[in-house]
C-alpha cells in the first residue's frame, strides 16, 4: 500500500435510540476521517443490524456520510458480533466491501491481522457456540426469511439471555484468552494484531509482536480511533 493515512474503528453500537452517537461519527467521518486514504470499521458499526431489507430511515444521515467517505477513501467493514447480518446489499448502497475475519495485509514493514476480536476470548465457549450457530449460512437463510418484526422479537429475546449469561461471568472470561492471541499471530504469521469488542482500548507488546486494541465509542468521550501513517501507528482515545 501506498503512503496516506489508513484509520481504523470498531465498536461504535450505533443505536437509533442514540442520535447523539450517530452524530458523533458522522462527524468523524466528516472531518478527521475526510483526508485519510484508508478507513477500516472492524465489527459492531451498529448495536444490531437485522437485515438489510431493514429501510433503516433513521440511518440515512449516517449512510449518507459513509456514501461520501467511500467516495474520497477505500472503506472496508468486518462483521462483529451485533452486526454480523450485513449483508451484500448493504455494501453496494453504502460503498464498502466486507472483509473476512481474521482478514491480513501489510503495512509498512509490518505484517498485520485485523479481526473483531471475539474469536480471541475463547474462554467464552456458550458464546463460541452461540456464534457458530449464527454464522451458519442455513441459520442465515432461515433466519433472514422471517418477516423483520419476528426478527426483532427473536433478537430482543437473544440479547436478554445474552445479558442474563455476561451478567454470571467473571471478566476475564469476556477478554482475550493470551494463549490464543499468540497461537492466533503465530499460526497467521503476523506481527501486529489489530482488534476491537472487549472495549478495553490499549497497545499490548507481546513476544510475537504488537496486540493494538480499538475502543468502543462513547458520547461523553468522544471518538476512538486507531491512526496508521508512515511515521507507525497512534491510538487515540481518551482513556489511553
Ligand atoms: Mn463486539
Amino acid at each position: 500500500m501506498s503512503d496516506g493515512e489508513i484509520l481504523f474503528v470498531s465498536d461504535l453500537h450505533l443505536d437509533r435510540q442514540q442520535p447523539q452517537r450517530t452524530r458523533l461519527f458522522i462527524d468523524f467521518l466528516e472531518t478527521r476521517a475526510a483526508q485519510a486514504r484508508v478507513l477500516f470499521i472492524l465489527g459492531d458499526l451498529f448495536e444490531a443490524w437485522l437485515g438489510d431489507d431493514d429501510p433503516a430511515e433513521d440511518f440515512q444521515p449516517l449512510f449518507e456520510a459513509l456514501q461520501r467517505c467511500a467516495s474520497r477513501c477505500e472503506l472496508h467493514f468486518m462483521a462483529g458480533n451485533r452486526d454480523f447480518l450485513v449483508g451484500e446489499d448493504l455494501a453496494r448502497r453504502i460503498g464498502f466491501d466486507i472483509l473476512p475475519d481474521p482478514f491480513l495485509m501489510t503495512l509498512g514493514e509490518h505484517r498485520l491481522a485485523l479481526m473483531h476480536g471475539d474469536l480471541l476470548c475463547s474462554d467464552d465457549t456458550d458464546y463460541l457456540k452461540f456464534r457458530a450457530l449464527v454464522r451458519d449460512p442455513a441459520w442465515r437463510r432461515d433466519f433472514l426469511a422471517r418477516p423483520l418484526e419476528e426478527r426483532r422479537q427473536i433478537a430482543e429475546g437473544l440479547r436478554e439471555r445474552s445479558q442474563q449469561a455476561m451478567s454470571g461471568k467473571q471478566m476475564t472470561i469476556m477478554d482475550v484468552n493470551p494463549k490464543t492471541v499468540e497461537q492466533t499471530m503465530r499460526e497467521l504469521g503476523v506481527d501486529t494484531l489489530i482488534h476491537g469488542h472487549t472495549h478495553r482500548p490499549g497497545l499490548h507488546a507481546l513476544p510475537a509482536g504488537q496486540r493494538i486494541v480499538l475502543g468502543d465509542w462513547q458520547v461523553g468521550l468522544g471518538p476512538s480511533y486507531l491512526s496508521w501513517t508512515p511515521n507507525g501507528f497512534r491510538l487515540s482515545d481518551p482513556r489511553c
